[in-house]
């Protein structure tokens, strides 16, 4: 190992993160420039002297390669081991795109493995209420645990009630754990099988399939190796609505920074608060919460009527260019228009449109800010017409790159021979149905769930979800630690953290993975999800009456409790993987990117790229689709066909998009209302969701009692999701909730920084301390969610335990198409706290 590779890693962003937090009290607009960023992180990364060089204490017998479980940015670890207790982790310097840069949570790590908080065996309840602290759990061994769940859902199945089961995932988890649920949920015959796309960024994904075929992160990081050309760092423009990538994707939101220092790329950051994502650019612009939307239909306004369009693509290989232009002019959407729906002036909104149209290429970025608003598959659609129209899709550092819609979702295992049955349709999509599938029994009452993840932190209106949660009648719970849903559960079971295991476990947005090695042994008995998955159906084959044994025995073979095994069979059955093989990535310094049809393919960075490497992997993807650029019935970028209209009308939307935006943004603007009845899903056949109709708001505006909008998201780069709450550097960098408040609605307020502070929605209330804060609008406030009642790790540093942020926003108002909840807006007011503010512990 060199000095320098140990140097660059170790420090970096450690250093830049406390950095970040100092920056608070810089003046707010004021934009570092991107070199400035680089050559500082050079200088602190090789000009000092690496004082654990010959230190014996710290020189590691070994090293292990494996990769980081947090973010995106998907890291590339390498874990120095000395007496086998872990040392150090350092970054990949061989990876042109992670450039040897780790952020600090890549020290969190080894936190999740030497840590007292961890679960250690499978637990089961011997008293207590659903949801009391008071809960007790004693340790049973693995096989009655899956012996017990085994016997509720076959008693279930039996009862005729397979289709009450369901099972909600994470985001973090080894890839392929859904194939095995979504295997044993066709086994048993219920369709609930959910997964967390609908709450993070499934909506992306749902509008790229309709307008270009596939679902995916469309660029790519670093050089494509089809065409040794640097695909997004040789955008000219970047666009970027709803990503704070600075906190969220730090590693490869630099490595786009370092490519901008050397095109001078202009930046601009959509965002109704300022970040340190938007500290870099050249123009923040702040729009009203949940009214993108309309600022998206205003640029494609301004871009189509003055001719700024890109007629030669358009007139190739879009269809329905016309009606767009004759929808977005029959309905006004000017510029004018979208500057009295967002409050962004109307020459911001004509400056940003026509430097995107005039910049080639020019790349979108969109995350979470976008996802988690009332229209966001409109949204997300009307953002792939600015780039269908302006020739910025299938071109290198162009495309709509939809953060988190990366690959592998759908890895395919051999065919299934055991018989299954026909399956009653799934829950309106999104696991965010199933506190009102549990107390309403519409369209049904689920009777059993199993989870990963947290749905009493992450799903909205959680005072509701707790309520389902204490009546469901059968609960698992699989984790880290006892985190808030552990005590409404029936069974626990304890989950391994990144380091103990082997496979694959993050991938990067643009749909590239890498392979880890498992660098220490597991903690206790805990277990990785696949295996978990794999024992069920044994226990299964153990109790089953109605089916052979051997059926569940052959689905779910021993072997492939070998992740290694497993892998194997994806590559085998999944179209345009075969090139992904074990052994080729465990060698590599950089991920591999899908669609990768053979191990002498490259894989695909630019997806619809006019080039044979494209045509090669479209043909392993699905040889009906042969010679097509675009994955679409017809092969062209679809804006309007007669077919999506009348696929999409049933559930209230259409081809066109018609603007509305959530009924607690602040003005006067169409809406959605839900019909009672239910109808089939189109961009998710399997199940059923509301019909909407676009409308005036009904009922009061709920503004005269709460006058602000409030955003939620994440707190910074310390946290990611739960997890690292759990963690002692976690909370002890972070162990605060700070609440985002303008100085002048503070003022207003009589709230001064720094005080004790709740924040009060129609649904409920949580606490925090007031951060005043020059970069948000006035009108709008910032709560950080993620925080629980169950962290007790804060309690070493006095850190407050904390109600979930998502109390506040509704459940009732969500996304009809993609499921998607609308967690970034709600009405509220913020209120200095007078009484001081103790969680409960759930
Ligand atoms: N208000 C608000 N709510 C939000 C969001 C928001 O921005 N605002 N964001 C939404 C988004 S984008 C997402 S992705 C969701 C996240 O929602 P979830 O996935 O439900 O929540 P996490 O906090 O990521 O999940 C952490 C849990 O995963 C467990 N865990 C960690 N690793 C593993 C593993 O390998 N296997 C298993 N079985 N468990 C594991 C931890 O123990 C912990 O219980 O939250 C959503 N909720
Ligand atoms: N450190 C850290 N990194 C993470 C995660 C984490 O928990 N912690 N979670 C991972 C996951 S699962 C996800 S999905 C991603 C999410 O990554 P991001 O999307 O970057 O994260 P968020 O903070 O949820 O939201 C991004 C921004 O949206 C802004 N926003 C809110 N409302 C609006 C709006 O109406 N319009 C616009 N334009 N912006 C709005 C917020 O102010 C916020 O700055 O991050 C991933 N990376
Ligand atoms: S959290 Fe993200 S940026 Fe930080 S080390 Fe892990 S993968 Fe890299
Ligand atoms: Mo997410």
């Amino acid at each position: 190992m060199s000095s320098d590779d140990r140097g660059v890693s170790r420090r970096g962003f450690v250093h830049s993160a406390v950095i970040g937090g100092v920056g608070m009290s810089l003046p707010v607009v004021s934009a570092t420039s991107a070199s400035q960023a680089a050559a500082a992180s050079h200088t602190s990364s090789t000009s000092r002297p690496d004082f654990t060089e010959q230190s014996a204490a710290l020189s590691p017998d070994r090293t292990v390669t494996t990769a980081c479980q947090f973010c995106n940015s998907n890291c590339r670890l390498r874990v120095d081991l000395k007496a086998d207790r872990v040392i150090g982790v350092r970054g990949e310097a061989n990876d042109p795109v992670q450039a040897g840069g780790l952020c600090v949570k890549a020290e969190m790590m080894p936190e999740l493995v030497y840590n007292d908080q961890r679960l250690t065996t499978p637990l089961r309840r011997v008293a207590g209420k659903k949801g009391s602290p008071d809960s007790r759990f004693e340790p049973v061994s693995w096989d009655e645990a899956l012996e017990t769940i085994a016997r509720k859902l076959l008693e279930l199945r039996d009862a005729g009630q397979a289709h009450t089961i369901a099972n909600r995932t994470t985001g973090r988890m080894l890839r392929g754990t859904g194939s095995l649920v979504a295997r044993l949920f066709a086994m048993l015959g219920s369709p609930n099988n959910t997964d967390v796309g609908p709450v993070c960024n499934d909506a992306g994904a749902n509008a790229l399939t309709a307008t270009f075929g596939l679902g995916n992160f469309t660029n790519g990081y670093g050089t494509d190796a089809a065409t040794g050309k640097e695909d997004l760092g040789s955008a000219r423009y970047l666009l970027l609505l709803g990503t704070n990538q600075a906190e969220t994707h730090p590693v490869t939101y630099e490595h786009l920074l370092r490519e901008r220092a050397k095109t001078g790329a202009k930046l601009t950051v959509v965002d109704p608060r300022l970040t340190p994502t938007g500290a870099q650019a050249d123009r923040w612009v702040a729009p009203k919460p949940h009214t993108d939307y309309a600022l998206v239909l205003g640029m494609l306004h301004h871009i189509i009527t003055t001719g700024r369009h890109d007629q030669e693509f358009v007139d190739r290989w879009v269809l329905g260019f016309d009606e767009l232009r004759d929808h977005l002019i029959s309905h006004r959407y000017t510029a004018a228009w979208a500057a009295k729906v967002t409050g962004v002036p109307e020459k911001t909104i004509t400056a940003i449109a026509e430097e995107y149209a005039a910049a080639k290429p020019a790349a979108i970025y969109c995350n979470a800010g976008i996802s988690h608003q009332l229209g966001a598959f409109d949204t997300y659609r009307a953002l792939t017409f600015l780039a269908a129209v302006t020739g910025n899709i299938g071109v290198p550092g162009g495309g709509c790159n939809f953060m988190h819609n990366t690959w592998p979702g759908d890895l395919h295992l051999p065919p299934l021979r055991a018989r299954t049955s026909d399956r009653t349709q799934a829950l309106p999509v999104g696991p965010d149905y199933f506190a009102e599938s549990i107390l309403t029994g519409r369209p049904y009452r689920l009777r059993a769930i199993i989870a990963q993840g947290n749905p009493l932190v992450s799903s909205a209106n959680t005072l509701r979800v707790r309520e389902a949660f204490e009546q469901l009648e059968f609960f698992v719970y699989t984790g880290l630690f006892m985190e808030e849903p552990a005590y409404y559960a029936d069974i626990i079971l304890p989950v391994c953290s990144g380091l103990e295991m082997e496979g694959v476990y993050m991938r990067r947005d643009d749909r590239a993975i890498r392979w880890q090695d498992q660098v220490v042994p597991r903690v206790g008995e805990s277990r990785p999800d696949p295996e978990i998955w794999i024992g069920l159906a044994h226990a299964l084959a153990r109790l089953d009456t109605k089916r052979p044994d051997s059926e569940w025995r052959e689905a779910f073979p021993e072997k492939w409790t070998d992740y290694r095994n497993l892998w194997a069979e994806f590559v085998k059955h999944t179209p345009g993987m075969a090139g992904m093989t074990e052994q080729r990535m465990r060698h590599r310094a950089e991920p591999l990117q899908w669609p990768c049809p053979s191990t002498d393919h490259p894989g695909v960075s630019t997806l619809y790229l006019d080039h044979p490497s494209w045509y090669e992997a479209v043909e392993a993807l699905d040889a009906k689709h042969g010679g097509k650029r675009f994955l679409t019935p017809s092969g062209k970028v679809e804006i309007f066909t007669p077919e999506l209209e009348a696929k999409l009308a049933p559930t209230g939307h259409g081809a066109l998009p018609v603007f509305y935006t959530h009924p607690e943004v602040t003005g006067s603007h169409p809406t959605l209302r839900y019909k009672s009845d239910f109808v089939v899903n189109p961009i998710n056949p399997q199940a059923l969701t509301h019909a909407v109709s676009i409308g005036p708001r009904q009922g009061r505006s709920p503004h005269g009692a709460y006058p602000l909008m409030g955003m939620t998201g994440r707190p910074s780069v310390v946290h990611f999701a739960e997890v690292t709450h759990w963690t002692r550097t976690g909370k002890q960098l972070n162990g605060i909730r700070l609440i985002q408040i303008h100085p002048r609605t503070a003022r207003a307020n009589g709230i001064a920084d720094g005080d004790p502070v709740r924040v009060e929605s129609p649904r409920g209330s949580v606490t925090g301390t007031a951060l005043l804060w020059e970069g948000i609008r006035e009108d709008t406030i910032f709560v950080p969610n993620t925080f629980g009642p169950a962290q007790r790790v804060g309690d070493l540093y006095g850190a407050p335990r904390y109600e979930p942020a998502n109390v506040l926003p509704d459940d009732g108002h969500y996304d009809n198409l993609s499921g998607q909840q609308a967690f970034k807006c709600f009405a509220c007011r913020v209120v200095k706290d007078t009484q001081s503010s103790k969680g409960s512990r759930r």
